[in-house]
């Protein structure tokens, strides 16, 4: 449906639905097949709406972000309000999202990973984690994680999630893992979010096989600078 489409690529919002307006301005969603990774919510104040903004752009995929899993976790167990109130979590959201059943279904079924036809896999962490949801003899590994992961939600193991999802990119500095997960997916680079790159545009490493979008766009975040918003919205290129 969407195939003919060039790929725009949205790293982490965390709830800065006016930065995220702006950054998508110049990408008209009938010319571009926007992919947001994940975390949406959390630290800014307006991750439900970034939630429903997403969801409504035309021609998008939304992947799962850790911030998401938190929060359907603590949606899920009030004893979690508060752990998920100190990563981040906003009490408001958590009311909105609570009164629409339809999101909160919508939220459960978020693919993981996507793999595009040119193998380019996009996926929230930059980090192999997501290995722990498949089994080697697995013919379609990204199908299978994702099937995995809907799972998981559907059935309260949010914590096994997190576990995998929290962790710290690696791939940047890790080439062997990097080479190796790219040859489990069968994949020839992979994109994601999740940790700052701190620069001013999306970046790059080994040889363009790992890319990082997550440019700090929400003014909320707790310990980065606001970088440009090309540093997290930025067409993903050849
Ligand atoms: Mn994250």
């Amino acid at each position: 449906m969407v195939d003919h489409l060039p790929i725009l690529i949205v790293g982490d919002v965390h709830g800065d639905l006016e930065r995220l307006f702006e950054a998508l301005k110049p990408y008209p969603a009938a010319q571009w097949h926007t992919i947001f990774l994940g975390d949406l919510v959390d630290y800014g104040m307006f991750g439900v709406g970034a939630l429903r903004y997403a969801h409504d752009r035309p021609n998008s995929t939304v992947l799962l972000g850790n911030h998401e899993v938190a929060m359907l976790w603590a949606l899920r167990d009030t004893s979690r309000i508060g752990w998920w109130m100190s990563v981040g979590g906003q009490r408001h959201d958590l009311d909105e999202l609570a009164r629409d059943e339809p999101l909160q279904q919508w939220m459960r079924e978020l693919p993981a990973l996507v793999r595009l036809p040119d193998r380019t896999l996009i996926q929230h962490c930059g980090n192999d984690g997501y290995a722990a949801f498949m089994e080697a003899t697995d013919p379609d590994p990204v199908a299978a994680i994702n099937s995995r992961v809907r799972d998981l939600l559907a059935n309260q193991c949010e914590s096994d999630l997190w576990d995998a999802m929290s962790g710290r990119n690696i791939f940047p500095d890790q080439r062997e893992r990097l080479d190796r997960w790219l040859e489990v997916t069968a994949s020839r680079r992979v994109v994601f979010g999740h940790t700052p790159h701190g620069g001013r545009a999306p970046q790059s490493y080994h040889d363009g096989r790992a890319i990082n979008f997550d440019g700090a766009l929400s003014r909320s975040h707790r310990r980065y600078r606001v970088s440009p918003s090309g540093a997290t919205v930025a067409p993903l290129g050849d």
